[in-house]
């Protein structure tokens, strides 16, 4: 995708259908080791989200609150801004190191007790044409570099905004910039006054912290 906008949603904040909900157990995905490729993704089911069969495939960005265990490395390098790991130095765009992904709002002392931590996160929903799924996939892409996995962790996602439709790709290289690019823009769109407080209390916090079912 050659021209793309830097930055999705009025400053105002979030617009209608959204916030949309989805959360759940994080499970194996396709094991495509979009690990290796500097990307991977925490799947997480569709099946019982109300609003998926008739949501538009594609990019989709917002907020994610995961219950990491008491053993979990990640759980004292509390809520901190993370900078963009480089991703792969074969595709164009501007050093993605330099980029620096907004921090998220800090859930309360008992929810952080508990494990719960929120961080950006950009997200697929649809059928991956560049690998051809047969079935729709949700999986999250969260802005924050992990000392460790977190399958089978709880995972909620509060989605605020649409970045673009999924596409074909004619090389790996190809998606792969469009991702870092997705990257970018979320954390600029996420990083403004009304979009941080839309993960705070009575807002979707207590969702993304697990108090709320
Ligand atoms: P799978 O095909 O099983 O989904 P991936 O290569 O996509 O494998 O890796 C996903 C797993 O990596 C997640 O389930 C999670 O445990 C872990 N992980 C580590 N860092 C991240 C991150 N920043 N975003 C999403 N998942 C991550
Ligand atoms: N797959 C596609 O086939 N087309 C896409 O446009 C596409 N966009 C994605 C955007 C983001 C932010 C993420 C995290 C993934 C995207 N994928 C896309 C899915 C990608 O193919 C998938 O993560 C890997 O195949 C691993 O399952
Ligand atoms: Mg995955």
């Amino acid at each position: 995708m050659a021209e793309r906008p830097q930055i999705i949603g009025p400053d105002s904040g979030p617009e209608p259908p959204f916030p949309l909900r989805m959360g759940g157990q994080v499970v194996s995905g396709f094991g495509r080791g979009s690990k290796e490729l500097g990307i991977p993704t925490a799947n997480i089911p569709v099946e019982g989200v109300s609003w998926i069969e008739t949501a538009e495939s594609g990019v989709y960005f917002g907020w994610a609150g995961i219950q990491l265990p008491p053993s979990h490395p990640d759980l004292t390098t509390a809520n901190h801004a993370s900078t963009a790991p480089s991703i792969n130095p074969t595709t164009a765009n501007p050093s993605p190191q330099s980029t620096v992904y907004p921090s998220a709002p800090s859930p309360p002392p008992s929810a952080l007790e508990a494990g719960w931590r929120l961080y950006p996160m950009v997200m697929s929903i649809g059928y991956n044409p560049f690998y051809n799924n047969p079935v729709r996939s949700a999986e999250v892409h969260v802005l924050h570099k992990f000392e460790k996995d977190f399958y089978g962790c709880e995972m909620r996602v509060s989605i605020l905004g649409f970045i673009r439709r999924e596409l074909d790709y004619v090389s790996v290289e190809a998606l792969i910039g469009d991702i870092e690019t997705d990257c970018r823009v979320a954390g600029a769109s996420l990083e403004r006054e009304a979009w941080r407080r839309v993960a705070e209390s009575g807002g979707e916090g207590e969702w993304l912290w697990g108090e709320e079912a």
